[in-house]
């Protein structure tokens, strides 16, 4: 695929923020510090990098319970979003929402959600509002293997493909929900066959190689905002990391973790930026300088924020109450 040295630097730079932020998280979360649970996007860059490279800013996506990656490709600010998981005020969602639960209508991130298939009806909502409003944006629905068996996803898909609503399904497959294999606990070997049930497009993308991503991406994008309706893409990926920070992994072996983990899409990128001279390994050392400054900036503004005031607790439940 013929892209410029621009896209591959950007690709780059948002896939090494998801990596170094996750590693802090990760890291962090050991102390005590981060309340509630976390789990890391580690290794799924790739994915989240190279759908939101091809959305505006008023485009709108949905996330998962693994949600920091989709915040920042979809362009959160650190700061914030590390108050958030915090649990602090000066939050992206006021510290109300935590990892699970962050948020951030200014960027289009519609949230994370605690629900395993919870964001796949509110993209499919939040395409009908374009639709209804005459606007070319388009949802994303980023969502598991495990969620691909929710019943959410083909009531929302049968729904999508009768009003041709400008949705692209991204089914992000890791291999397992939770500790249960996709080859036990789902009925097809790709869940992209399923889109032949709904007549739309059905199509793979290897997450291994984020310009894979990013074309099959864009493909689907243009048909959305062309009103030809909506797209399932499945991205074959893997989680380097536990479900959860702190998952003792018994159901996987050190074996595939090693084989798999050894294909990691943020090294193979580095390697193409090195060797069509993009970039050199001191301009790389500089980036990952300025990103890892970044996140100790967003930590010690995290730790700086005020925890919210119990007595609040009842408010930013309404929309009005959202401007206060
Ligand atoms: C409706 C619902 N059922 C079960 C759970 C518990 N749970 C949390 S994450 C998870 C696995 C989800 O797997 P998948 O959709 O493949 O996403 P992944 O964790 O692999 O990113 C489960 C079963 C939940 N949070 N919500």
């Amino acid at each position: 695929m013929d892209v410029s040295a621009d896209t591959l630097r950007s690709l780059h730079r948002t896939m090494l923020t998801i990596r170094l932020f996750e590693q802090r998280v990760a890291r962090e979360f050991r102390t005590g510090e981060i309340p509630g649970f976390v789990h890391m996007y580690i290794g799924e860059e790739a994915v989240a990098a190279g759908i939101c490279a091809n959305l505006r800013d008023d485009d709108y996506v949905t996330s998962t319970h693994r949600g920091h990656g989709h915040c920042i490709a979809k362009g959160c600010e650190l700061d914030a979003m590390m108050a958030e998981i915090y649990g602090r005020e000066d939050g992206l969602c006021k510290g109300r929402g935590g990892s699970m639960h962050i948020a951030d209508f200014s960027r289009g991130m519609l949230g994370a959600n605690a629900i395993v298939g919870g964001g796949i009806a509110l993209a499919t909502g939040a395409g009908l509002a374009a639709t209804v409003r005459g606007t070319d944006q388009v949802a994303v629905a980023f969502f598991g293997d495990g969620a691909a068996n929710q019943g959410v996803l083909h009531e929302s898909l049968n729904l999508a493909a009768i009003w041709r609503l400008p949705v692209i399904y991204v089914c992000e497959n890791n291999g397992f929900a939770e500790s249960t294999p996709a080859a036990y606990a789902t009925s097809v070997a790709d869940v992209a066959s399923r889109a032949a049930g709904y007549g739309i497009p059905g199509t793979i993308a290897d997450g291994r190689d984020v310009l894979e991503v990013l074309a099959a991406a864009r493909d689907a994008v243009a048909r959305a905002r062309a009103g030809e309706g909506p797209t399932l893409l499945e991205v074959k990926t893997y989680r380097f990391m536990g479900h959860f920070e702190g998952d003792p992994e018994k159901y996987r072996d050190d074996e595939e973790r090693k084989e798999l983990t050894a294909n990691d899409a943020l090294g193979s990128l580095e390697a193409r930026i090195l060797a069509d001279g993009h970039a050199s390994e001191a301009d790389l050392d500089a980036l990952r300088g300025e990103i890892e400054a970044a996140v100790d900036h967003a930590v010690e503004f995290a730790r700086a924020s005020a925890f919210p005031d119990p007595s609040t607790i009842e408010r930013y439940v309404y929309p009005e109450q959202v401007a206060q």
